[in-house]
């Protein structure tokens, strides 16, 4: 039978399962990286494995996210996150070499191989034909230990790509136009796989941008054929060795296709604050902007960068507009230096700034009150840009470097301002891996580990007790992200190693009373607490401090009419139970400040449903969607209980 690219690989590295959508599999893991700010939990919970080496072939533990060293804090998880890595063969890419996606492509992605991230946006890698899934650091940290991760075998969406873009129409706005055909929540359960004749007209890191913001679709991953610009760039990093042509089979049947004709996209934006609140640059209309920022896992390639630069070159920008550039990476922002690129950038007014995830997090850049910010990023949440009433619209670079030059959204299409500025063609470069950020584990024995004072223990669940209870201590809506569960911004971020500091802000932009009501509830007479929330709940980032919080918190269950992937794997690994309703109206029957339970919970999860009962005696039922090894987990009180009383026997 002709096959998928995805299944041909999931194929040649399934261990356990049927490779049939919706079945529980577990597949070989080539690789795994880290970032810092999921990277501590992810250490922590390794060491307490006891784990020898990396099972992978290459791990890789970045530093991008909490580079700000505001205080001791920081600097402390990198030194502990470089000592642990040492300890397990992993190597370490030091602060300032550049974003950890970005890094990974230019210096270990391989066509064929998987690829686990402790980050949402591992599908980078799809760029290059990888199978790279973004997942939380409890399942990275057990992928670093035995070489494996289970996920649902997911569809896969067929996305047949024909014509070429136009100039001034690039990568990012393709992503825009798929997620405003499938919406946030339209990839969930699905691996988003490219096909057709207009894959060769995209380059590698166009088609990583690509594969990139096929996050925000909550798809498990995105992958693109590995064919000659795949080589073309494997080559230009020094890694020809490593390219193999990879494509689906002629006629592969796909659960679902979408066309996309890439010659009718035009410049397109996310509104606030949503990803998939797309519309045409021009239909939107030229409002005056404050920042506009480039860079991002998403947009921060040499060509990104080099076409920002042809753009603003001799230009100026505009007075009333701050430009901030974050190079991908330190090679990027070498070459940059080197052929003349940067001083274009400097000259022009803009602000460029260290490699690294930066303001796409909030560290640092947060804009004015109110401001409109253009940013060629991929997440526009609420408040995630630092400054809770700021207007963020997410745009490709040639956007955001022409609106940054007239102060005001520019179709740079239509030319209105008379700029008849010409994009040249990006001449091929070369760039060499860059031994001084790139640090290869230690030989010999192994080092102490680097404990600072602001690392402190993670949480740990029980095993499931006879009756689940708790107070309903919020009802949440539709497309809840876990930067609304637990807020990141350069005030948070320093703490991501200390759960009991973070608790006091979870779910702080939404509900600012939420914490102490949830802390009460864990210590007064309910025992826990429970949350219900409407669809796609959990959407967004990897971060498992969105489960661990509220485990600490004492939360028990969360009920949602769905649930996004990553956060949901969390959930269990948390052994906090994520139930979906069997009825989309269940969620309406619920009064906050009430109290549920689950009876008989172990029995219940035999079930072909899960029944809570109010105090009054109501029902309210809930889908068992759970696989055998979740309920396994759930049983023991999360993963690591599990995976604790399995090294014991
Ligand atoms: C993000 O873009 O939201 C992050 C910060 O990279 C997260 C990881 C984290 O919260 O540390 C992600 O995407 O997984
Ligand atoms: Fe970093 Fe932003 Fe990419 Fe997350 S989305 S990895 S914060 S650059």
């Amino acid at each position: 039978m002709a096959e998928t690219l995805t299944y041909k690989i999931l194929k040649s590295h399934l261990l356990e399962g049927d490779l049939v959508p919706g079945s529980p599999v577990t597949i070989k893991i080539d690789q795994t990286l880290t970032q810092d700010s999921t990277g501590t939990m992810v250490y922590l919970q390794l060491e307490a494995m006891d784990v020898e080496r990396t099972a992978a072939e290459a791990s890789v533990a970045y530093i991008d996210h909490n580079t700000l060293q505001t205080g001791f804090e920081n600097a402390d998880d990198h030194a502990f996150i470089r000592s642990v890595a040492g300890r397990h063969g992993i190597k370490f890419s030091k602060p300032g070499g550049g974003i950890c996606h970005q890094l990974h492509l230019e210096n270990y992605g391989i066509p064929g191989k998987t690829l686990l991230g402790s980050d949402s946006h591992t599908p980078t890698g799809g760029g290059l034909g990888m199978i790279a899934i973004g997942a939380g650091g409890l399942d990275v940290a057990v992928a670093i230990a035995q070489g494996k991760y289970s996920l649902t075998a997911p569809k896969v969406l067929g996305v047949k790509l024909t014509g070429k873009l136009r100039a001034w129409v690039s990568a990012k706005d393709v992503i825009l136009h798929i997620l405003r055909e499938l919406t946030v929540k339209g990839g969930v359960g699905k691996v988003v796989e490219y096909y057709g004749p207009g894959v060769a007209t995209l380059s590698a890191t166009d088609r990583a941008t690509i594969t990139n913001m096929g996050a925000e679709l909550g798809a498990t991953t995105s992958i693109f054929p590995s064919d000659e610009n795949t080589k073309a760039y494997l080559q230009s990093q020094g890694r020809g060795g490593d390219h193999t042509p990879l494509a689906a089979d002629e006629g592969a049947a796909y659960d679902e296709t979408l066309i996309v004709d890439l010659s009718n996209i035009a410049p397109l934006a996310a509104k606030p604050h949503s990803p998939d609140n797309v519309e045409e640059v021009s239909s939107i209309g030229r409002i005056k902007i404050d920042q506009s920022a480039i860079g991002s896992c998403t947009n921060s390639s040499y060509t990104d960068l080099m076409k920002a630069a042809a753009i603003l070159k001799g230009r100026s920008v505009h007075p009333d507009v701050s430009l901030v550039i974050s190079p991908g990476s330190a090679a990027i922002l070498s070459k940059l230096a080197a052929n003349g690129a940067l001083a274009d950038l400097i000259n022009a007014g803009a602000r460029v700034i260290e490699n690294a995830c930066g303001p796409c997090i909030g560290m640092g850049q947060s804009p004015k009150s109110g401001a409109v910010s253009l940013r060629t990023f991929n997440r526009n949440f609420k408040g995630r840009s630092g400054t809770s009433d700021a207007l963020v619209y997410l745009v490709s670079p040639e956007t955001a470097a022409v609106s940054a030059i007239t102060g005001v959204l520019t179709d740079g299409l239509a030319d209105v301002d008379g700029l008849n500025i010409k994009l040249p063609a990006i001449p091929p470069e070369t760039f060499r891996q860059n031994p001084n950020f790139l640090i290869e584990p230690p030989e010999g024995p192994r080092s102490e580990i680097a404990m600072g004072p602001n690392i402190k223990p993670f949480p740990r669940n029980t095993a499931l007790p006879g009756t689940v209870k708790g107070e309903l201590v919020l009802i949440a809506g539709d497309n809840i992200t876990t930067d609304d569960i637990m807020p990141s911004d350069s005030r948070l971020l320093p703490y991501r190693s200390n759960i009991p500091y973070l608790s006091g802000y979870c779910f702080e932009k939404i509900d600012p009373g939420f914490a102490a009501r949830a802390a009460a509830a864990r210590d007064g007479d309910a025992g826990g607490g429970i949350i219900a929330g409407g669809e796609n709940y959990g959407q967004g980032s990897s971060r498992e401090h969105a489960a661990l919080v509220p485990l600490y918190l004492g939360i028990k269950l969360v009920l949602a009419k769905s649930f996004a992937r990553i956060h949901r794997a969390n959930l269990i690994n948390s052994g906090i139970l994520p139930l979906a309703f069997a009825d989309p109206g269940g969620i309406d029957i619920l009064k906050q400040g009430e109290t549920l339970s689950m009876e008989d919970a172990a029995k219940q999860l035999d079930n072909e449903c899960i029944i809570l009962k109010t105090v009054a005696g109501l029902e309210i039922k809930l889908a068992n969607d759970f696989s055998d090894s979740e309920k396994a987990m759930l049983r023991a009180g999360g993963k690591i209980n599990m995976i604790r009383s399995e090294l014991e026997k």
